[in-house]
């Protein structure tokens, strides 16, 4: 399990490109069409109604681009969907309106804070966090905008994610679902620290 920051960039522009493609074609098709078919004196409107041949020919272009993006996007997500490698550091992350509870199993650290006060919580880097995401009361959204990663907090449900986070410093995090009137006060802070400055962080939140 690799970092998950650009995983999404390629499934991205593919949808671009096949966007533009499209575009493009049904640009070329109706100027075509508007050029070689116009009105003009002694000539009278096909009476063809259809084209079999070519409708059954277009439908499975469209199933074929159709099924391409479909096992794209699933593929890339079931990759950051995985959880969770043997070893991992594991955070349990509860949203609620308006703050955030970070619990790290089995150490006895937990670190909450709300919209006066934005927690911060720590993870080491390079290393797989496995994080279990969920809500006590409305839905929230976890997103780290520098990791290119969001995930929703549903209440009653669990969300399981993996993370891998790359250079060292301190990451802004928030709230991107519209959970009430502090929303946009609901942050967080992620330090991504040395293995040894793990530890302290950890020793010293106990
Ligand atoms: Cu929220």
């Amino acid at each position: 399990m690799a970092s998950t920051r650009n995983d999404f960039a390629s499934v991205w522009s593919l949808y671009l490109w096949i966007g533009i493609a499209v575009a493009v074609l049904v640009l070329a098709a109706v100027l075509f069409a508007v050029v070689r078919y116009r009105a003009r004196p002694g000539r009278a409107p096909s009476r063809r109604a259809e084209a079999n041949l070519l409708e059954v020919g277009v439908a499975i272009v469209i199933l074929a681009i159709v099924a391409l993006l479909v096992f794209r996007t699933f593929h890339t997500e079931a990759k950051e969907d995985d959880s969770s490698a043997a070893g991992a550091v594991r955070i349990r992350v509860d949203a609620f309106q308006w703050g955030w509870k970070f619990t790290y199993p089995g150490q006895g650290v937990t670190v909450i804070g709300n919209s006066d006060r934005e927690p911060n919580f720590a993870v080491p880097a390079g290393r797989t966090v496995s994080f279990a995401l969920t809500s006590s009361d409305v839905i929230h959204a976890m997103w780290i905008p520098g990791q290119k990663f969001k995930k929703d907090a549903i209440p009653g449900r669990v969300n399981h994610f993996d993370m891998e986070f790359g250079g060292r410093g301190r990451e802004q995090g928030l709230c991107s679902e519209f959970c009430g009137l502090r929303h946009s006060n609901m942050r967080f802070g992620v330090w991504v620290l040395s293995d040894a400055s793990y530890e302290r962080w950890l020793a010293a939140h106990r």
